[in-house]
């Protein structure tokens, strides 16, 4: 088999790239490891930049998003037991976020590509990329099982490799030619998701004396919750009785009140980490997505960078089938990582002004209070903040 770009990974990064490069008339594949139920069963983020919210009307699947995505002009802080709004749209001037599930995108991605007719193999095995530092790239995998079992190769120009943190991408560039920069954090989040009204309708931050915690939703009737956890935690150790008191716990007076809660429909424990290899191109391979970068969920920025990775990727790709240029190409490193690593510092950031850490018990502790405390009344600070959160430009001028 033949294409021009093979996809490796159907997840946002894979699905939001293949719509683009198709609706300029570039054939693509995508080969993806799970069946597409279980890429949707996965629930992630929520927020999304305006950035990514312009790529996926850009790519067409934008229409179910702003009838049922919520748009958000701001959130709270909450600290020492009071809750401080940070507006969005007064510090950044006008600029908001949308909430609206990674399912949901992904769920919209997918359908566009099946009714567009184009191909993507799921439950996909023993992946493998090969030929990328030469002419020719090739993808080979394994379809079926037992009996039915057989190899498939596809032989493409380009492979975009949106095949997440532990895929077979990043795994497959030789030791000398890629450097990673990684940091990981001391604690988890356990995550809660329930047909339950939301206890605000904007999100809360939470720093408190038991650790963070994270009031978001998925729609007007659904909720997301997150508590801060320990590393080695089992799931088996949260009933939904000991999350939800856990949670009310670290909740304002109000909140605990409001607070509304119900049987989980889904609970899981994710770890903290961020993480940036570079490069991003080895020669016909491109990482885009997870497959480059993570950053702890406390930010937000996961997705929306995944998405800015494929706005250059597909411009770049787009620009070289055009017999334009090969400047796309060339400078695509360059230009994610300058936009990555601003994101990586915030989310850090935000993590350490957010966590409870287990070795910064009173200095750290302190500075994090009076951190806070500046924050919710410098407008400077909170500007800082607010800047960031919405996303910043995708372009910073000359370096
Ligand atoms: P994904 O979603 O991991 O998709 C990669 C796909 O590749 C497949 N794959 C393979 N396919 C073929 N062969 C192989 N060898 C393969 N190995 C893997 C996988 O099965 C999968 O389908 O990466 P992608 O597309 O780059 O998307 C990235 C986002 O999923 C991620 O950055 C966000 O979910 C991060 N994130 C958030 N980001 C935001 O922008 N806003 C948020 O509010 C937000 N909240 C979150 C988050 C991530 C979280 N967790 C669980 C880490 C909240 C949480 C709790
Ligand atoms: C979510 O709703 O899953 C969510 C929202 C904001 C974050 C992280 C996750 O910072």
């Amino acid at each position: 088999m033949r294409t021009q770009v093979g996809i490796i990974g159907a997840g946002p990064s894979g699905l939001l790239l293949g719509q683009l490069l198709s609706r300029a008339g570039i054939d693509n594949v995508i080969i993806e490891r799970q069946s597409a139920d279980y890429v949707l069963g996965r629930i992630r983020a929520g927020v999304l930049e305006q950035v990514t919210v312009d790529l996926l009307d850009e790519a067409g699947v934008g229409a179910r998003m702003h009838l049922e995505g919520l748009v958000h002009g701001g959130f709270s802080l909450l600290f020492q037991g009071r809750r401080h709004r940070i507006d969005l749209e007064h510090l950044t001037g006008g600029k908001s976020v949308m909430v609206y599930g990674q399912t949901e995108v992904t769920r919209d991605l997918m359908d566009a590509r099946a009714a567009a007719g184009l191909q993507t193999v799921y439950a996909a095995q023993q992946v493998s990329v090969h030929g990328f530092q030469g002419a020719r790239a090739r993808v080979c995998y394994q379809t079926g099982d037992g009996a039915q079992a057989s190899w498939q190769e596809l032989d493409c120009d380009f492979i975009a490799g949106c095949d997440g943190f532990h895929g077979v991408c990043r795994a497959s560039v030789p030791k000398g030619a890629i450097t990673e920069f990684e940091k990981v954090y001391p604690f988890g989040w356990l995550g809660v998701l329930a047909n339950v009204p939301p206890l605000s309708h904007e999100l809360i931050y939470a720093n408190t004396e038991r650790g963070f915690a994270l009031c978001s939703m998925r729609s007007a009737t659904r909720s997301r919750y997150y508590v801060q956890c320990n590393l080695d935690d089992s799931l088996a150790q949260w009933s939904d009785e000991t999350f939800w008191a856990e949670l009310r716990s670290r909740l304002d007076p109000q909140a605990r009140e409001q607070l509304v809660t119900g049987p989980s429909i889904e609970k899981s424990i994710a770890p903290l980490r961020s993480f940036v290899a570079e490069p991003m191109r080895f020669g016909r391979l491109f990482l885009a997505g997870d497959a480059a970068h993570i950053v702890p969920p406390t930010g937000a920025k996961g997705l929306n960078l995944a998405a800015t990775d494929v706005k250059f990727l597909s411009a770049a790709l787009i620009e070289h089938y055009r017999g334009q240029s090969d400047r796309g190409i060339d400078t695509y490193s360059q230009r994610c990582l300058r936009r990555i690593w601003k994101a990586e510092r915030f989310s850090w950031w935000f993590t350490s002004l957010m966590h409870r850490f287990p070795d910064s018990a009173g200095f750290g502790q302190k500075v994090q209070d009076a951190e806070l405390d500046y924050l919710v009344h410098s407008e400077a600070a909170s500007r800082a903040l607010a800047e960031n959160y919405v996303g910043l430009p995708l372009d910073f001028g000359e370096p």
